[in-house]
């Protein structure tokens, strides 16, 4: 089954106010693709001025709280996103994974958290370079995904984002055959644990996603987007890849 393909922006901790105006032709480019669902995740500073400059465009952000509010300084809610009107919240990017230690119990209760507020969790999954090197990589993904994917979560609520750690800003992908086992495992695993939804959960990749290789890699069966970095910085870059979906 062909999924209607999603391709997301992950700004990182990247982005001022000024940066807002390449929303302006990503807008753009999202109105000329009617057919691909395409969001912004920028920090959580610009994601009020963001929905508002760029209504057309999906907002999200890159992280929330397990909990609807409380006493955890410092930390965003997914209600509060919701709120804000973020549509989208990235959980367990191997970022947070390494840089704040997020369990895959956590980024399961932050998807959980995501969902019950009605945004949609892009959970991130994938292996380390020594883990492919091993021969680990599925096992690996497969350990992630069964640790941390909601056991509520739907096509509607719930995306999966395949980024292989060693391909996150490096310039460097996995070969197409290399995407397309991995993404037919991950397509698998989800049938195993939501049974009839798994076939209609969207399964991104993510890692080095640039023009250069985009068509390349939304050509592989069940990819059914990107999850992009750096490449959604700029406009002049993400419209290509919007258009390659
Ligand atoms: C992987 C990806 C975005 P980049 O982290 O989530 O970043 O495209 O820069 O490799």
């Amino acid at each position: 089954m062909a999924l209607r393909k999603l391709v997301a922006g992950n700004w990182k901790m990247n982005g001022d106010r000024a940066a807002l105006s390449e929303l302006d032709s990503i807008d753009a480019a999202a109105e000329a693709h009617p057919g691909v669902d395409v969001a912004i995740c920028p920090p959580f500073t610009l994601i009020v001025p963001a929905t508002g400059r760029a209504p057309g465009l999906a907002i999200g952000a890159q992280d929330c709280h397990t909990a609807i509010s409380g006493a955890h300084t410092g930390c965003i809610s997914a209600e509060m996103l919701r709120d804000a009107g973020a549509r989208y919240v990235i959980v367990g990017h191997s970022e947070r994974r390494t840089d704040q230690h997020e369990s895959d119990a956590e980024v399961r209760a932050k998807a959980e958290a995501a969902i019950a507020a009605g945004l949609v969790a892009i959970l991130c999954v994938g292996e380390t370079e020594a883990e492919r090197d091993a021969g680990r990589a599925l096992d690996v993904v497969r350990g992630q995904l069964q640790g941390s994917i909601p056991p509520a979560g739907t096509g509607e609520t719930l995306v999966v984002a395949y980024e292989p750690v060693w391909a996150i800003g490096t310039g460097r992908t996995p070969s197409v055959a290399d995407v397309a086992e991995m993404h037919a495992a991950i397509r698998a695993t989800l049938g195993g644990l939501l049974d009839g939804e798994g076939a209609a959960v969207r399964i991104l990749y993510g890692g080095s996603v640039k023009p250069s290789n985009a068509a390349e890699l939304m050509a592989v069966p069940d990819v059914d987007g990107a999850l992009v970095g750096g490449a959604s910085l700029k406009a002049a870059d993400f419209e290509p890849i919007i258009a390659a979906a």
